[in-house]
């Protein structure tokens, strides 16, 4: 597992923990944070020890508050669209791992941390959290990624209104908008995050790796071209090991043992 300044690695049982870790900043993401990010997510998509992805910030407080405001402060213009171009490409690459990615959301996940967990495929929240983009009380707005991915999870008035006011919005609305996917109690966050992860790793990966391909791509699509999409990634399943390994488990009435190809 490669070293890095300011990320904890951590590979349990194939379980691969991503801790942002710079706590006194409220785990703010500067350049040299997004980077390492990048370093990870490559490391787990080429590990075939890594089956399942978490992402959480360190300490009890954030998840992570945000770019580096201190950090963007001091950018050229340029200097600032590079940035913004690649937390949009890390991000991408989190959305796009063909491995299933949770975010443990430990407190503030506001502006680039919000816009971070939106690019997970789950969000479970500790009842602490607050989410939010409150970029505009900057001079900026979402710039991760924020503008497309929030509509998107919780509607264009919902989003407007969020982005527009940087209100945040809590553990419990956050559910309840389907921005979060689970909210539980703080001192329980990482045992259920990783229950949740063992879940995950109980099924065919082949099959997990095809219904994200078909959900993240075809939701921009029409309807037609997403159905006509499904039955693609649904063929490849058939064409897997893991289907015909869970089928024959269902008939001989044993537990699948999935082997992801
Ligand atoms: N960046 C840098 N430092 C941060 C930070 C951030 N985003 N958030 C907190 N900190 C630092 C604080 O400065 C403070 O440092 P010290 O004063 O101790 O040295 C320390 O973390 C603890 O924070 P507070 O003392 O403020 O703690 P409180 O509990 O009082 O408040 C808070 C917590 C989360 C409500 C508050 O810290 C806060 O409002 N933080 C900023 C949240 C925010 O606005 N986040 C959005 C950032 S903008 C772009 C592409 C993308 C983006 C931007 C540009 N390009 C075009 C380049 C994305 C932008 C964003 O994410």
């Amino acid at each position: 597992m490669v070293e890095l300044k300011n990320l904890l690695m951590e590979l349990e049982e194939g379980i691969l923990t991503i801790t942002i870790n710079r706590p006194k900043v409220l785990n703010a993401l500067n350049t040299e944070t997004l980077n390492e990010i990048r370093t990870a997510i490559k490391e787990a998509r080429e590990s075939d020890a890594v089956k399942v992805v978490i992402i959480t910030g360190a300490g009890e407080k954030s998840f992570v508050a945000g770019a580096d405001i201190a950090q963007m402060r001091d950018l050229e213009v340029l200097e600032g669209r590079t940035m913004t171009m690649l937390g949009q490409d890390v991000f991408s690459e989190i959305e796009n791992l063909d491995k299933p990615v949770i975010a443990a959301v430990n407190g503030y996940a506001l502006g680039g941390g919000c816009e971070m967990a939106m690019a997970c495929d789950i969000r479970i929240a500790s009842k602490n959290a607050k989410f939010g983009q409150p970029e505009v009380n900057l001079g900026i707005i979402p710039g991760f990624g924020g503008t497309q991915r929030l509509p998107r999870l919780i509607g264009k008035g919902r989003a407007k209104y969020y982005i527009f006011t940087s209100e945040m919005i809590t553990a419990q609305e956050a559910y309840n908008f389907g921005l979060a996917d689970k909210v539980v109690d703080p001192e329980e966050l990482m045992v259920k995050v990783k229950e949740a992860a063992k879940a995950l790793m109980a099924k065919a990966p082949v099959a997990i790796m095809m219904a994200k391909r078909a959900i993240n791509n075809g939701i921009d699509m029409d309807l037609d071209s997403g159905i006509a999409y499904e039955a693609e990634a649904y063929t490849t399943t058939f064409a897997s090991q893991d289907r015909v390994e869970g089928m024959n488990a269902f008939v001989e009435k044993r537990k699948a043992n999935f082997q992801g190809k």
